[in-house]
């Protein structure tokens, strides 16, 4: 009985101090909620392996696994906050004041941390702390053995106090949560963002790039089924009003931009492929879409690089690096400040309002989204959030291709059938795929129309598949004729390499 009422004491608690905070912290900013804050911590803290393993594990849905990871040691660490609290008030005060310490250093551990961000968790441990001793009181009254007076009575009284608490709980995070979506001021601003025609709009895609074979991914890859790798458990939410962007460093005249400068430039269209370097063989985290943006190099040129410059630092809002070279992005590549993909303003996830893309470069060294600085500088000088984390520097993509029809242990009969997927080889282009079915030779796959070599490009090849269970291989050729390696290479640090395969049932 004792240990019951101590779960609910800590529950109780728990859930009012996280109900509150979440409350306040949609007025703040909704990162500020300590329970997010943990979580980027975490993933800040996270060494390379887990990281790893929970990109592989969990893919896109790695930020919900987190942050029910973190939920979970805090239930644990309620119930016995609770038992503490029933014990002698006093621990559960310390307890919950441990807590509150825990939140307010991962929430001013964030990189753009403020004072006042500190509101929500201390609001939520005052609250919380309140509540610790009111259900605490509710819960000893039962505890007294209580003569002449009926029993039920005093559990009743805690019971409907317990409930008071939940309800309180349940309703400050309900409103927080509307708050937050409420003042979304990223989904207000991106309605309000017109983005004039492109003066120079992309060459009309040949009609030849797909390859016409059911179960192919979309040459144009639509928004919503755009992968997404970010460290963001929040979307930032940024009002293009108040946005800038500067460019300093070494250069000889720092600059900073509004939006409406930057669109005053004149905006180009450029179809182009991005990829993550923690994609697996065969895995998902690829797509090509339209962009609008500027050209990023007239820029740099204007400002004036000194000498001896080698590496450009991009700074998101919420404070992540990226490092890119310099010379890629002067090398005459359209390297580009993206605002709209496939002709709408930047979705939240995908940067808004503005991100850096830069063709051949995986995203972690080339695509900052929520951008709002940039700088100049050398490598020797500055390690980016993921080179800290043991990531190349230097991270061209590799060339790679990947079979998307048949699915795995899919069962087709007998006779032809189509095998088709996607390669890609991001500045130098495909010229070759070839297919292999089991230990037989390499046959040349029938490539589509490849009208950029920043795209990926699709192919089939047309099997006469015969009964039985067999092993599908799958290797491009770039234009400088080097063939993919067979050679199995982790995605860590620069990218994974090997053959995609997959194993089909005929009948
Ligand atoms: N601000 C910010 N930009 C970022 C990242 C990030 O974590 N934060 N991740 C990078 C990585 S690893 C990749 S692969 C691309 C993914 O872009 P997407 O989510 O739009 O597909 O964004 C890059 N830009
Ligand atoms: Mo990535």
């Amino acid at each position: 009985m004792t240990a019951a009422r101590g779960l609910v004491v800590g529950v109780l608690t728990a859930g009012v101090a996280l109900g509150v905070a979440h409350l306040v912290a949609a007025f703040v900013d909704p990162a500020t909620d300590p329970v997010l804050a943990v979580g980027s911590l975490a993933v800040d803290l996270a060494p390379q392996p887990v990281k790893a393993f929970a990109i592989r594990t969990f893919g896109t849905n790695d930020k919900l696994a987190l942050l029910g990871g973190v939920y979970a040691l805090l239930a644990l660490g309620a119930v016995l906050l609770g038992a503490a609290a029933l014990r002698r008030r006093r621990y559960g005060l310390a307890g919950l004041v441990a807590f509150a310490a825990v939140g307010a250093a991962a929430v001013l551990s964030r990189p753009t941390a403020t004072p006042v961000d500190v509101l929500p968790v201390l609001s939520g441990a005052g609250i919380g702390a309140a509540t610790m001793l009111v259900v605490v009181r509710a819960a000893q009254t039962v505890l007294v053995p209580d003569r002449g007076r009926p029993r039920l009575l005093n559990r009743r009284q805690f019971l409907v106090t317990a409930a008071g608490a939940a309800v309180t709980a349940g309703a400050t995070a309900a409103v927080g949560q509307t708050v937050g979506r409420r003042s979304a001021v990223g989904t207000r601003s991106r309605a309000s963002v017109r983005i004039p025609p492109p003066g120079r709009p992309a060459p009309p895609l040949p009609g030849g790039v797909s390859a016409g074979v059911d179960g192919v991914s979309a040459f144009l890859t639509p928004n919503r089924d755009f992968y997404r790798v970010d460290t963001a458990l929040t979307v930032p939410q940024v009002d293009v009003r108040t946005w800038r962007l500067t460019l300093d460093g070494a250069v000889d005249r720092p600059r900073t931009w509004t939006f409406d400068d930057l669109l005053a430039r004149g905006v180009v269209e450029r179809d182009i492929t991005l990829n993550c370097v923690s994609n697996e063989v065969g895995g998902p985290y690829i797509g090509t879409a339209r962009w609008t943006g500027i050209f990023l190099a007239p820029l740099l040129r204007e400002a004036g690089i000194r000498a001896g410059q080698n590496q450009l630092v991009s700074r998101s809002v919420e404070g992540l690096t990226i490092g890119t070279p310099l010379e890629a992005i002067l090398d005459g590549r359209d390297a580009l400040l993206a605002v709209a993909m496939n002709g709408e303003p930047l979705p939240l996830e995908h940067g808004f309002p503005v991100r850096m893309l830069v063709p051949g470069l995986y995203g972690y060294v080339g695509a900052c989204k929520w951008l709002t600085s940039m700088r100049v500088t050398t490598f020797d000088a500055f390690d980016p959030y993921w080179v800290q984390r043991g990531w190349a520097v230097d991270a061209p993509v590799k060339t790679a291709s990947r079979i998307d029809t048949p699915k795995p242990f899919a069962r087709r009969r007998g006779g032809p059938v189509m095998i088709a997927g996607v390669a890609w080889a991001q500045r130098r282009g495909i010229t070759a795929v070839e297919v292999r079915i089991d230990d037989g030779p390499w046959r040349q796959a029938r490539l589509a129309d490849g009208p950029s070599p920043d795209l990926w490009r699709q192919w089939v090849y047309r099997w006469d598949a015969t009964p039985g269970s067999h092993t599908l291989r799958v290797r491009a050729t770039d234009a400088t004729g080097a063939t993919q390696t067979d050679e199995r290479a982790a995605p860590f640090p620069d990218g994974a390499t090997g053959w995609h395969s997959t194993t089909v049932t005929i009948t």
